[in-house]
Order: structure tokens, then C-alpha cells, then sequence
């Protein structure tokens, strides 16, 4: 029997405790002398620690997500003859395949005693045995095309990922890590590379001219308590949901937005009027019910916006569904009305009413938010002059409404004060041409501008 020797956790620097994010060899293995056997992360930095010894591991003390110190015991070795330190250790060992991916990391530095195999620059207190990687903070523009990636900007993984990615010509910035903090972990590459395989695409970035992916760089990774005080708290459920929901379709559908401007002067006098009329009686007549019976007649006229794509076909619905952007304390949400077309001005008021007033308490039922077939985001009673919603899949297009302001309109002779209400429609470009995007907006000023023409 060989001797004993416990392999400790080295002076790791500033770094008092660190966690444990991989754990490279076990139990029966046999490893050389500055073989890697962990890697550890602080806040800052990721290390991998090396073995002060070689032999045959004979017991394995640590674990992923354990917490790590100086001092603390690795593993246990037993020396043997054949473990005798060797040039080529089975987990650091030089990378002899060329890195595929023009971004991808540094080739791996010559081997030097007792460092560990790393892509950026050294930080650790001098004298130490284990080399800091720091983690990196991306950029949030795109890398250069051809230029070198600079440390700070390389994704964040452990020296020994980037060594797996090395070795399959996998480009880490196109890869999204499932790992604490974002950090891409060997599985992620794997599922990258099968993901490639399986698309008959290629792990390496793609190559201009070539339809691939989006290929994005990792989020940016900022410590922004560096700069100041910060709070940290989580997103509400519903801003989690709606926020996968619109970056899909943000990045999915691609959005043209065409803006008008209806005269709603004499509208807004007649909704006045209605509701001094019926000050006791009825619901408050709100423009918003006004304008979802003005998008009724128009998506009538323009049946492509009441439409979804399936695949190659067009599904027109010939029901007419329209939800509405309510804004909440814990987020957006879209409620439906239902039969908007079978239904009248008090009535959709009503209901535009009540729906938002369930909103605002968390009370929607997730029926009252499916079916839709178009949607209206109005930012009217708030402000502003235009914007661009985004699209509420599978639906093609959505009216932004801004806030109405009083302008000067020449009426042919002279210029006349005006109520205009600012209209600001996205659709999917798929399906719907710039041209028929101009004439919806137009049919909508004429029946916003009378809605008489909605009996027609
Ligand atoms: N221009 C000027 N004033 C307007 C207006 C417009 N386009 N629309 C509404 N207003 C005024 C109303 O006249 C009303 O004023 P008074 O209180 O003096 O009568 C006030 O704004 C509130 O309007 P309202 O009671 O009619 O409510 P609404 O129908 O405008 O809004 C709802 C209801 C649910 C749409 C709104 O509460 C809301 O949540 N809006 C935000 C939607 C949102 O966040 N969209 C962004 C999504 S991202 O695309």
C-alpha cells in the first residue's frame, strides 16, 4: 500500500470560501501531479485546482455545490508507481485540435507547474498554486468579426469547459448557459452540439451568407454593486411569462410598425355627451371601446389582420376577438373580449372595465386572456406620441394608441383646431404588405373620424 496523502485546497487569495462547480476526476481514477481535480467560483472568478500529487484517488471528500476553503480536504491519494507525474494528464491535456470558432478561446497555454489551464489573466496573489479566471463581463455589442476576444469578453465557463468546447470546434458565445449565473456548463455544450447535428448545422459559428441561428453573444454580465448600491429583486410570475412571450415574438415575427393619426374631435365630443348622459345609469364610455369597434370594422374590411399563420397557411377567424393591454402592478396581461363584433359600445366598455379592474387585482381567469384574434395596447390615458407595440403571437398585428392632443389641421382654407389620436399599428410583414399596414391604418381614421361608417 502506497502512502496516503490528502489533497488540499490551496492559498486561493482574497478568496475565503468558493463553491465547488465541478468536480473533474473520481474515485479509482489516477491522477498526475498539477492534474486539475476541481473547479471552484467565487463571485468574481472561477479557478481549478490542481493536484499537489499524484496517485490513485482514493477517496473523493468534496462535491458539486459544496463550499470550499484554504485548506480544505479534496481527496485522498494514494501514491502508487505508475502514477508517477505524466506529461499528458487526462483532463488538462493540450489541445492539439484547432479552435474552429474565430472568437473562441485562446489556444491553451504551454503547461506550467502547478497552473491550471487558463484563458485569462492570471489574478491570483503570487505564489498561490491555483491561476484565477475572472468571470467575464460581455460587451453589449457584437465581437469584432476577426478580431481577437479580449478576456473580459469570453463567456462565462470553467477553464475546463472551454477546453471540451475547444476540442468539439464549438464557439461558447453561441452557447446559453444553464449553470448558476448564466454559466454554460459541459451539458449545455453538449446539447449545442446535438442541436447542430440534429438542424444538419454545424457547431461553429455560422459563417456569413448562411442562414443559421441567431448566434447571440451570452447576456452581459455586470457586477453593478461595484458602482453603487443596489437592490435586488425578483420579477413577478406574470412579468416573467410576458417577458419570454415578447422576446420570442420581438425576435420571431418580423414587425413593421405604421403610424397615423385619426381626428377624433368630433368623437370625443359625442363620447362626452353619452356619458353626461348617462352619468347614473351606464358604464363610463371610454375610447378604448370606441376603438376596438373601429378595429372590428376594419378587421371585417382587412381579413388577413384577424388572421394567424399555421405553417405554410393563413388562418382567418371569422370571430372577432379583441384583446387589450392592461397594465398592472405585478405586470401586463391581455384580456379578451370576446364577440366584439356582436357586441355594443356600453357593452364593451363594460367589459373593458371589469376585465381590468380583475386585472389589476390578479383575478383574470386564463380564460378571459385566450382567443384573441388582435389586441390594442392604448398608452393614451398615460402619454406619449407613438411607439412600437409588439405582436401578440399567434395574432399578426396590434394597434398602439397614444395620447390625443389638440393640432392644427388645414381644412382647405384655413387651419381648424383638431382632437387627433395618434394610432401606431404592428404587423407580422409575413403575412401583411406595407401597403394593405397603410390602408388598415387609413380605413381606421375614417371610421375613428365617423363612426357612422362602422354601419356600413
Ligand atoms: N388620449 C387622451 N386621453 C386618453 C386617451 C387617449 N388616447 N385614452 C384615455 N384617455 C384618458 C381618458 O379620457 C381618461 O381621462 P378622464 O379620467 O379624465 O376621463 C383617462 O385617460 C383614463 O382612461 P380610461 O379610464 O378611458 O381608461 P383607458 O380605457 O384609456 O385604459 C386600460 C384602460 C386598461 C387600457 C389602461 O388602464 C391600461 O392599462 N393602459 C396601459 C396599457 C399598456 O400598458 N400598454 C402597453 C403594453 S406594451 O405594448
Amino acid at each position: 500500500m502506497g502512502v496516503m496523502t490528502e489533497i488540499k485546497v490551496p492559498d486561493i487569495g482574497d478568496f475565503k470560501s468558493v463553491d465547488v462547480i465541478e468536480v473533474l476526476v473520481k474515485a479509482g481514477d489516477t491522477v498526475a501531479a498539477e492534474q486539475s481535480l476541481i473547479t471552484v467560483e467565487s463571485d468574481k472568478a472561477t479557478m481549478e485546482i490542481p493536484s499537489s500529487a499524484a496517485g490513485v484517488v482514493r477517496e473523493l471528500r468534496v462535491k458539486t455545490g459544496d463550499k470550499v476553503a484554504e485548506g480544505t480536504v479534496i481527496m485522498v491519494v494514494e501514491a502508487t508507481d505508475a502514477a508517477a507525474p505524466g506529461p499528458a494528464p487526462a483532463v488538462s491535456a493540450p489541445v492539439a485540435a484547432p479552435v474552429a470558432a474565430p472568437v473562441a478561446a485562446p489556444p491553451t497555454p504551454a503547461p506550467a507547474p502547478a497552473l491550471m489551464v487558463s484563458s485569462a489573466p492570471a489574478t491570483a496573489t503570487p505564489g498561490t498554486s491555483a491561476r484565477m479566471t475572472e468571470a467575464p463581463t460581455l460587451p453589449s455589442g457584437p465581437a469584432q468579426p476577426g478580431s481577437p476576444q479580449s478576456a473580459a469578453s469570453l463567456p462565462h465557463a470553467s477553464p475546463s469547459v472551454r477546453k471540451f468546447a475547444r476540442e468539439l470546434g464549438v464557439d461558447l458565445t453561441a452557447v446559453t448557459g444553464s449553470g448558476p449565473k448564466g454559466r454554460i456548463v459541459q451539458e449545455d455544450v453538449q446539447a449545442f452540439v446535438k442541436s447542430a447535428l440534429a438542424g444538419g448545422g454545424r457547431p461553429a459559428a455560422p459563417v456569413a451568407g448562411e442562414g443559421s441561428g441567431l448566434s447571440l453573444l451570452p447576456w452581459p454580465k455586470v457586477d453593478f454593486a461595484r458602482f453603487g448600491p443596489v437592490d435586488v429583486q425578483p420579477l413577478s410570475r406574470i412579468k416573467k411569462i410576458s417577458g419570454a412571450n415578447l422576446a420570442r415574438n420581438w425576435v420571431m415575427i418580423p414587425h413593421v410598425t405604421s403610424n397615423d393619426e385619426a381626428d377624433v374631435t368630433d368623437l370625443e365630443a359625442f363620447r362626452v355627451e353619452l356619458n353626461r348622459e348617462n352619468a347614473k345609469a351606464g358604464p363610463k364610455l371610454t375610447m378604448l371601446a370606441f376603438i376596438i369597434k373601429a378595429c372590428v370594422a376594419a378587421l371585417r374590411r382587412y381579413p388577413e389582420f384577424n388572421a394567424s399563420l399555421d405553417g405554410d397557411s393563413l388562418v382567418y377567424k371569422r370571430y372577432f376577438n379583441i384583446g387589450f393591454a392592461a397594465d398592472t402592478p405585478n405586470g401586463l396581461v391581455v384580456p379578451v373580449i370576446r364577440d366584439a363584433d356582436r357586441k355594443g359600445i356600453f357593452e364593451i366598455a363594460q367589459e373593458t372595465t371589469t376585465l381590468s379592474a380583475r386585472a389589476r387585482e390578479g383575478k383574470l381567469a386564463a380564460a378571459d386572456m385566450q382567443g384573441g384574434t388582435f389586441s390594442i395596447s392604448s398608452l393614451g390615458g398615460i402619454g406619449g406620441t407613438s411607439f412600437t407595440p409588439i405582436i401578440n403571437a399567434p395574432e399578426v398585428a396590434i394597434l398602439g394608441v397614444s395620447r390625443s392632443a389638440m393640432k392644427p389641421q388645414w381644412d382647405g382654407s384655413a387651419f381648424q383646431p383638431r382632437l387627433m389620436l395618434p394610432l401606431s399599428l404592428s404587423y407580422d410583414h409575413r403575412v401583411i404588405d406595407g401597403a394593405a399596414g397603410a390602408r388598415f391604418n387609413a380605413f381606421l381614421v375614417q371610421v375613428l373620424g365617423d363612426m357612422r361608417r362602422t354601419l356600413l
